[in-house]
């Protein structure tokens, strides 16, 4: 009887263990393959090979990109080397990189891990960047100023918080203030692979001002890109394992209600709003397994998403770019500015097309 009760359990147990596994390939997207679509225009930027996990492009045309990024699970190409923010002008007709250099006395730039960044400009247009950093795999929100003349970033802050302990990306709606979304519950990296693998979906969004810090929404299969309608009156955010896109109604309390969500064949990532046309930008990695054990033989794919009209009945979904990964390994976010797009990728190359 104890054995036939020891092999039930067991049974049970394969069972579920089969049941994950293969809701984890489906999660992961591991058995799609990459049909190309091309872009006549393109270029690689110059200077750019060992990632450009986020980018965001300002008004003016002027674009920071941050590179560098080691996260767990993840490929890098230069793992003893700290991150860079990158700068580039959008407004160039053969735009080339300059790193910023980063000023300010308390700032450790051997530890400088960035991965998602969003920009903030007051009234008064001074242009704040928040830079989400893994300094030893730990996660900050740090605060800069940038200074346009001196090609540079002032270090102004370190945000640190018990509700924000695995930051992917923020979008910022103040100098200081920021909604973010956190990949992960766990900080210990063998129990997260656990949350990931069985898909708890502990995953979560967080407001954070000076004042008040709360969770504004959870329960994400990997809550990753974050972003907001030029209007601020809608939230977007990327659920990469459950291959959605949320929209969420934003209310003068920062609390935010769901209101509808997208299906798609790809782990999205990162957003970017159009601040014209509204339209949504988002960095898709066709299929997981590629990106998170990376093999150059087989490398993974970039796709990347145009989203028009996304508050109405009938949203239009646009693969605008795809490759199987012999030009571009692994695309986390895409932006536009003036007929032109910019395409990053997280541990590889960036890609400067006109549209
Ligand atoms: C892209 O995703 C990264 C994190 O994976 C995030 O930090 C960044 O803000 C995103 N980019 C945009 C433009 O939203
Ligand atoms: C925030 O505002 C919304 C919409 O006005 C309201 O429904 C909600 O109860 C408010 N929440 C809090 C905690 O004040
Ligand atoms: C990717 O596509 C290119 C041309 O479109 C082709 O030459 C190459 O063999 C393909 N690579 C893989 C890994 O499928
Ligand atoms: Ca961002
Ligand atoms: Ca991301």
């Amino acid at each position: 009887m104890a054995k036939l009760m020891v092999l039930t359990l067991l049974g049970l147990g394969l069972a579920l263990f089969r049941d994950h596994r293969s809701s984890y390939l489906t999660r992961m997207n591991a058995f799609r393959e990459i049909k190309p679509v091309e872009l006549p225009n393109c270029k690689l930027v110059k200077g750019i090979e060992t990632g450009s996990e986020d980018l965001e492009v300002l008004h003016n045309g002027l674009a920071f990109i941050s590179t560098g990024l080691k996260y767990p699970g993840i490929k890098s190409f230069e793992p003893d080397k700290p991150g860079k923010i990158l700068l580039m002008d959008l407004n160039e007709e053969d735009p080339v990189v300059l790193e910023l250099r980063i000023t300010g006395s308390n700032f450790d730039l051997s530890s400088f891990n960035p991965h998602g960044i969003s920009t903030f400009t007051d009234e008064d247009n001074t242009v704040y960047l928040l830079v989400v950093s893994h300094p030893d795999l730990k996660s900050t929100v740090e605060l800069f100023k940038f200074q346009e003349e001196e090609k540079s970033l002032l270090h102004l802050k370190t945000i640190k918080h018990k509700l924000l302990p695995n930051i992917n990306d923020i979008v910022a709606v103040g100098p200081e203030h920021f909604y973010a979304t956190i990949d992960h519950y766990f900080v210990d990296t063998y129990l997260t692979s656990w949350e990931i693998y069985l898909g708890l979906a502990w995953s979560y969004v967080v407001y954070y001002s000076p004042n008040e810090v709360q969770v504004m929404a959870s329960g994400f299969d990997f809550a990753n890109g974050i972003n907001i309608s030029p209007d601020g009156k809608y939230v977007y955010i990327s659920e990469l394992m459950a291959h959605k896109i949320h929209v969420y109604e934003k209310h003068a309390n920062w609390t935010l209600t769901p209101l509808k969500s997208l299906d798609f064949n790809t782990l999205v990532d990162n957003i970017s709003v159009d601040p014209v046309t509204g339209d949504l930008w988002i960095g898709c990695h066709p299929n997981g397994i590629k990106i998170f054990s990376y093999d150059a033989e087989n490398p993974p794919g970039s796709e990347v998403l145009q989203i028009q009209d996304i508050l109405t009945e009938e949203p239009k979904v646009t693969v605008v770019y795809a490759d199987n990964g012999t030009v571009l390994q692994g695309s986390t976010v895409a932006a536009v500015y003036k007929g032109k797009l910019l395409v990053g990728t997280v541990f590889h190359r960036a890609l400067y097309c006109k549209l």
